[in-house]
């Protein structure tokens, strides 16, 4: 699992494109119904910037990453996903150990506090592509589903960038 071990040029990622307009909002909660419940009005978690690394024609692995507002007025827990293009999508951070960067699996899931701004990007929190069944190409989209402990499942446009980003 070595696919999105930072490179040098990880530091052009503050190089941004012009596409932080890019926002998904998506109602984690269903059409809220007129009087709805607490539940329904546990409000919105907003994405921004979904993108995944490209991959070689042989690359096993990629990694994804995003920004999550949590719009809701409770907390949630990212705590891992699905894609078609993936077996399997686990949350990771990146960690010093001894010197090495490590990549470690959140079992328990990604904390993602009410009101605020979580931010998986290279070299700190990721989404874990294992197994890709396909070559990830730079200027597609793949599609991952986020699965949260509260908002449940929420699907979302991942766009491919190149792999030194
Ligand atoms: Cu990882």
């Amino acid at each position: 699992m070595t696919a999105d071990v930072p490179t040098p040029s990880a530091a052009g990622r503050a190089v941004r494109p012009a596409c932080l307009a890019i926002l998904v909002v998506l109602a984690a909660a269903m059409p809220v119904a007129a009087g709805g419940s607490a539940e329904e009005a546990a409000g919105e978690i907003e994405f921004s910037e979904p993108w995944v690394r490209a991959t070689t024609p042989s690359g096993e692995n990629s990694a994804g990453y995003l920004e999550i507002f949590n719009g809701a007025g409770s907390g949630d827990r990212l705590i891992g996903g699905s894609a078609a293009v993936a077996s399997d999508v686990e949350v990771h951070e990146h960690e010093m150990d001894g010197g090495v960067m490590r990549m470690r699996h959140l079992h328990d899931g990604l904390e993602i506090p009410a009101g605020e701004r979580t931010v998986l990007e290279p070299q700190g929190y990721h989404l874990m592509l294992i197994g890709l069944t396909e070559q990830l190409i730079e200027g597609e989209t793949v599609t991952i589903v986020l699965e949260f402990e509260r908002a449940g499942e929420i699907e979302l446009e991942f766009e491919v960038r190149p792999m030194r980003q």
